[in-house]
This record gives C-alpha cells, structure tokens and sequence, in this order.
C-alpha cells in the first residue's frame, strides 16, 4: 500500500510522487520491520534512492541535484516515510546537508561534494547539537581556530544521526565571539586525524539510523573546507538548513501517521466484536474521521510551508515552524490512536503500529524542538 496522491497532480509531479511511492513499496517496506529490529541501517538501498535523484533532490542540476522544488521533495519523504520513517527521515537529513553545500557553497566546493553527494557516494551528516548546546544552538562551544591554510576544530557534537557512517559531517563551530555571528560551517572528512565517534545511543526509536555523538580532537581542516568560504554566516546557513529539515521531518511524520491510519481503517473494517464489524460502530467512525481531518489538514500546512519556501515568502521561517510543529503532533496522535484501533494487537511488533509510533515520537523533539517552533512563531506574532 502506498500513501495518497492526489490525482488533481500535474503530470511531473505525480509521476515524481509515484515513483518515490513505487521504490518504497518494493524497497523500503518489506524490510522496515527487520531493519528496526536489528538496527540496520540500510546504506545500499539510500544510494538505490539515489539514482533516482532522491539524495539531492532540491538542489541544482549543473552539479548533479534533481531541480525539484520543496513542495516535491516533501511529498517524496511522505512516500518515503509511508514505508519507513527512520530510513525517509535519514535522506531528509543527507539532503539538508547537500543542498546546505549547494547554495552557500564556494564553486569549488559545490563542484567537488554535491556530485558525489548526489549520488550517494558520500552520505552525509549534520553537525549542530552539541552536549551543553541544543535548543540554545547559538550557544555552540565547539572551536574553529585559523592556523595559516587550515582551521583547528575542537568540541563534541552531540545526537549525530549517521555518525560513524556518514563520509562528510557538516559542523557548525565558533571562529569568533559568543552568538550566532561567531559561527561558522566546515566540511569535514570522517577520515580526518582527530575525528572520533562515541558510542551509538540506545534509543526508542530511528533504530535502522545511527546516532552518536562526534568528537573533534584538534581535528586541522583545510581553509578550503571553510562552507561559503566565509566566516561568520555558519548559523545563517544552519538555520536556512533546517526550515527546509524541518519541512520533511514533518512529511516524514505524515508518512508514518497515513500508513498507520490506512492498517486501521483496514483492521477495523475486518474485526469483529459484538455481532457486527468493528467499522459499524459510530465511535469508531468518529475516531477514524477525525484522524483523516488529521491527516488533511497536516497535508495542507505542510504543502502551504513547502510553497512559502519554493516562493521565498517573507514569512517563510514562521511557516515551517508551524507545520513542523502541527504536523508532527498531530500525526503522532493519529499513530497513536491507529494504535489503539488494533487493540493489544497494536502493541505486538509484528503489526508495526508501534515502530511507527516509536519513530514519530522523535520528530516533536529533534530538528528543533515543537516547544523552540513555538518559540519561533511567537516571536513573529509579537514582533507584528
Ligand atoms: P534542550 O535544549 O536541553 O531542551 C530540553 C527541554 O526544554 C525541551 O523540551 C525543550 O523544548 C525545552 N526548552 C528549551 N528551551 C526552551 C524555551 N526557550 N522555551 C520553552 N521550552 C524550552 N542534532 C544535530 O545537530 N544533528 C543531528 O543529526 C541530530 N540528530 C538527532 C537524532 C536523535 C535521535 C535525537 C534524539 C536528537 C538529534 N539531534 C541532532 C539533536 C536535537 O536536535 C536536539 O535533541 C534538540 O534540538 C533539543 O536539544 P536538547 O536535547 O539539548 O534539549
Ligand atoms: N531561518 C533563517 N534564519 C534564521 C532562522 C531560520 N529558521 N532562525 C534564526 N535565524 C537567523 C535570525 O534571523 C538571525 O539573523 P540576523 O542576525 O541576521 O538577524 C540569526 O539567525 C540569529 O537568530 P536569533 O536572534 O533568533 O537567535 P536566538 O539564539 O535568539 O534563537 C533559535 C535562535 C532558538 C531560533 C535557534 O537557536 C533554533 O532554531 N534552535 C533550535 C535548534 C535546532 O533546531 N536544532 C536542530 C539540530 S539538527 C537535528 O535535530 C537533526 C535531526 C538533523
């Protein structure tokens, strides 16, 4: 089964949304399962996704990414999503990194990573969070000090999805003063002197992704390696990564919560209890129609945020904070009521409604916590 597609699409875009639908029905899907319970995280079957421009799909087609635009990409990560959200939420974050490289990058920085990021030949990490540092971002420790054509980095980044795996890590460390003016990006190679991993986290969910922390021991990178060959306009550029991040963390959720909804809708069309079909009774129609407004309306906001970044509106900040935060709580209760709708079969692993809720329970929290969208959108409403 694949997600909805609204027929009402243009040719392009239905046939974008119908082949990401198609690669997760065959790819992704039957092994969901079996990849969150043995942590796997699947490397060969991103670059197959690769090949199908999914790994740059956003960013520009002279170096080698998929000119689509964001209202494509988040109905790709629903698709993506509707099989594995772990696995859709993984490319999102690879995808950030990219088109981060892309736009802020120097023409010799775009022409030597984008290419090999595009197709999967480099996976990539983001590198912001660090132990003392979170929400508070702006507040980074990690240090980046020019010696002659090189920049010595020191800090640990912490929550690091694809740590250990990924081949570049895209770091957000301070060149300067306190704040978000004194912080620059760098790429880093996994390989780098200095570069370790800490130990994989035990987490409740995302178990077919990596997260660990990254640790930078003195770790010298090539000025060269300096993201838009500016100092200063890191945070600028990590913050204009994340309304994008934060756009398909959503989608991803929305994935997760339709696929959820349509084992429900199917299961209680089927059960029986109290001499008739489970569907039959009114409040278990009232449930199921509340989780499809549910659904609708996180479509809508999210395909609105998609537009507001496409068209570069004025409000487009508060826009992908208000979908982020709409969208990922109001389809982790969708999960969670198509959870319920399976009685204790829901809670068994094998009907995969709790793997659902598992992965979406983190999209409240990471990418920007819904309390910081809230934060976000507050500032907008009080600064009119
Ligand atoms: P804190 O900032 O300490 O927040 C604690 C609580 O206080 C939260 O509920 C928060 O919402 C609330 N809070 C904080 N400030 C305010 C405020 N002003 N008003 C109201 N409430 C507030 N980071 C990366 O850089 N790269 C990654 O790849 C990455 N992957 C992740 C993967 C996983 C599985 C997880 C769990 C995290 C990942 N993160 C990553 C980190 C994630 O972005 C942070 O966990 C998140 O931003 C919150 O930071 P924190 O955990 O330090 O919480
Ligand atoms: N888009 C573009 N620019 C932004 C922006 C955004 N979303 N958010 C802030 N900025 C700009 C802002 O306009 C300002 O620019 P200027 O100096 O030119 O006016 C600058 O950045 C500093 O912003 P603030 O003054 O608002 O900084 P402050 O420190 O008060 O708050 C806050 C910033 C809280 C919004 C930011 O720290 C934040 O978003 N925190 C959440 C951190 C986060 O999302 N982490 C996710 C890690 S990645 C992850 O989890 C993964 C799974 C990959």
């Amino acid at each position: 089964m694949t997600a909805t597609i609204d027929p009402g699409l243009d040719e392009d875009a239905r046939v974008i949304a119908e082949t990401a639908a198609a690669f997760a029905a065959k790819k992704i899907a039957p092994h969901a399962l079996d990849w969150d319970e043995r942590h796997h995280f699947p490397v060969d079957v991103l670059r197959e996704a690769a090949e199908l421009g999914m790994a740059a799909i956003y960013c520009s087609e002279d170096v080698g990414g998929s000119g689509l635009t964001r209202l494509d990409g988040v109905r790709i990560f629903e698709q993506l999503a509707h099989a594995d959200p772990a696995v859709g939420a993984f490319l999102s974050i690879h995808n950030m990194c990219t088109w981060m490289i892309d736009k802020y990058g120097t023409d010799e920085q775009r022409r030597e990573f984008v290419p090999r990021l595009a197709s999967m030949e480099f996976v990539a990490s983001y590198c912001l969070t660090e132990p003392g540092a979170g929400s508070d971002a702006a507040a980074l420790a990690t240090r980046a000090v020019r010696d002659g054509d090189e920049y010595v980095l020191t800090g640990v980044k912490q929550f690091i999805s694809g740590a250990g795996t990924s081949d570049v890590y895209v770091v957000m460390a301070r060149t300067g003063g306190s704040g978000p003016k004194g912080i620059s990006a760098f790429i880093v190679d996994r390989d780098a002197p200095g570069v370790s991993f800490g130990a994989q986290e035990r987490k409740m969910g995302w178990h077919a992704q990596p997260t660990a922390q990254v640790i930078l021991d003195g770790v010298r990178v090539p000025a060269s390696r300096l993201l838009g060959g500016q100092e200063g306009i890191g945070f600028g550029i990590a913050m204009n990564g994340l309304n994008g991040g934060r756009l398909n963390i959503a989608a991803s959720s929305l994935g997760g919560a339709q696929a959820a909804f349509d084992r429900a809708a199917a299961y209680v069309a089927d059960r029986e209890a109290f001499g008739g079909k489970l569907i039959d009774e009114p409040t278990i129609r009232f449930t199921l129609a509340d989780m499809a407004t549910a659904l609708h309306t996180s479509r809508l906001m999210l395909h609105d945020a998609a537009r507001a970044l496409d068209n570069d509106a004025p409000d487009k900040v508060e826009r992908c904070a208000m979908a982020k935060r709409y969208v990922t709580d109001a389809c982790f209760t969708v999960a969670d009521q198509a959870l319920q709708l399976h009685g204790g079969y829901g809670y068994l692993a094998e009907y995969g409604l709790e793997k659902i809720l598992r992965d979406l329970r983190v999209h409240r929290i990471l990418e920007g916590t819904n309390e910081i969208m809230r934060v976000v959108v507050g500032r907008s409403v009080a600064a009119k």
